[in-house]
C-alpha cells in the first residue's frame, strides 16, 4: 500500500501502532485511539502521521473526521480486546466493539464515502468451545461471552453492508497475536505480554485453571503481513479469513519454553478458571494461505525476536 490515506482505528494499541509504523513511510495515516490501552509512544514520529486522542464511541468525532478526510483503507482495530474484561462490564465493551462499528458504516452509507476497503478485527472468539479443531472459518459458531458476540455481530453487520451497501469490506479472525508494543500493564493483558513482563520484573503469574488450553499464537509481523495481503486481495472483497500459524501451545508449554530460553524461573501460581474461558483455540489457515499468505514465525522464533526486543 502506497501513497494512500489511511484511519487505523485503535492506533496507538499493539496491532494499530505495529500497522501505522509499518504504513507510515509510504501513506498518510490517520489514528484514533482513546489511550485505555494504547500509547502515542509507539508510534515512529512522522509528518505523515496525525494523532487524534478521542474514542470511536464519540459519533460527533467520527462525523469530523469523516468530513475532513477521504480514506482509501479503514483499519477498524480499536476495541476492548479483552474476553474477561467484557464478561466484566459486557454493556461498555458492546458500545466500543459493536455500535462503533455501526457508527463507521453508517457514515460511509449515508455520506457515500468511496473506499478502497474496510478491514474489520473480529476473533478466534467466535467460535467458542465447540470441540472441533481446527477452527475452519466455515465452522459452527457459538459465542462464548460478550466480546465473541459482539465480534460476530460486527463481522457480520460488515459483510452486510458490503453485500447491500457495497462498502468494499473484510474481516480478520485473529487468534492470540503477541509480540512488542502489546500493554502487559492491565490483568486483561494478553498473556505472553504478562508473562514477558512476569519474565523481566520477576514478578508472580497467575494462571486461570490448569494451563492446559491452548492457544494458536501468532506472531505481530505475521499479522501484518495477513493484514495487508487481505486489504489488497480482490479476492478477499466480502470475505473473512482465520489468522493465526495453524500451531497449538498450552499456557504451561510457555512456560516450559520460557523458563529453558531464558534461564529464569517463573513464579506461577494456579488459580480457578476464568469465566467464558475457551479451553482450545486452532486455526485452519488454508483459505489465507490461498491469497498468498506464509507465516514466517512459529513459536520459537517469533519469542525469540520478541525477547530479544524486550531484554
Ligand atoms: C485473545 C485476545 C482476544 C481475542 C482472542 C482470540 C488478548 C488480550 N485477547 O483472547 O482479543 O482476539 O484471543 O483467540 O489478546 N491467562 C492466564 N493468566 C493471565 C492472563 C491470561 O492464565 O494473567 C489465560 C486466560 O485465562 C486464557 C489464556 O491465558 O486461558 C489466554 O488469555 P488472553 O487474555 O491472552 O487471550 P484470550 O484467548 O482470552
Amino acid at each position: 500500500i502506497q501513497n494512500n490515506n489511511i484511519l487505523i482505528t485503535g492506533g496507538a494499541g499493539f496491532i494499530g501502532s505495529s500497522l501505522a509504523n509499518r504504513l507510515l513511510p509510504n501513506n498518510k495515516v490517520t489514528i484514533i485511539d482513546d489511550l485505555s490501552m494504547g500509547d502515542f509512544s509507539n508510534l515512529s514520529s512522522s509528518s505523515n502521521l496525525i494523532k487524534i486522542k478521542g474514542s470511536v464511541t464519540d459519533k460527533a468525532l467520527l462525523e469530523k473526521v469523516f468530513e475532513e478526510n477521504d480514506f482509501d483503507y479503514i483499519f477498524h482495530l480499536a476495541a476492548v480486546a479483552s474476553v474477561a474484561d467484557s464478561v466484566a462490564r459486557p454493556y461498555e465493551t458492546h458500545q466500543v466493539n459493536f455500535d462503533s462499528t455501526m457508527a463507521i458504516l453508517e457514515i460511509l452509507r449515508t455520506k457515500k464515502k468511496s473506499i478502497k476497503r474496510f478491514i474489520f478485527s473480529s476473533s478466534a472468539a467466535v467460535y467458542g468451545d465447540e470441540p472441533t479443531l481446527p477452527k475452519q472459518e466455515e465452522s459452527i459458531i457459538r459465542p462464548l461471552t460478550p466480546y465473541a458476540v459482539d465480534k460476530f455481530a460486527s463481522e457480520r453487520m460488515v459483510m452486510v453492508y458490503n453485500d447491500l451497501y457495497k462498502i468494499p469490506a473484510s474481516a480478520t479472525r485473529f487468534f492470540n497475536v503477541y509480540g512488542p508494543n502489546q500493554n502487559p500493564n492491565s490483568p486483561y493483558s494478553g498473556f505472553i505480554s504478562i508473562l514477558v513482563d512476569c519474565l523481566k520484573n520477576q514478578k508472580p503469574l497467575t494462571i486461570f485453571g490448569d494451563g492446559e488450553q491452548a492457544r494458536d499464537f501468532v506472531y505481530i509481523d505475521d499479522v501484518l503481513q495477513a493484514l495487508l495481503l487481505i486489504a489488497t486481495s480482490d479476492q478477499s472483497l466480502g470475505q473473512v479469513y482465520n489468522v493465526g500459524t495453524g500451531a497449538k501451545t498450552t499456557l504451561n508449554d510457555l512456560i516450559r519454553f520460557s523458563q529453558s530460553d531464558l534461564g529464569k524461573e517463573v513464579d506461577v501460581k494456579y488459580t480457578e478458571p476464568r469465566e467464558g474461558d475457551i479451553k482450545l483455540s486452532i486455526s485452519n489457515i488454508q483459505k489465507l494461505k490461498k491469497i498468498g499468505y506464509n507465516p514466517k514465525y512459529n513459536l520459537e522464533s517469533g519469542m525469540k525476536k520478541y525477547l530479544d526486543y524486550e531484554f
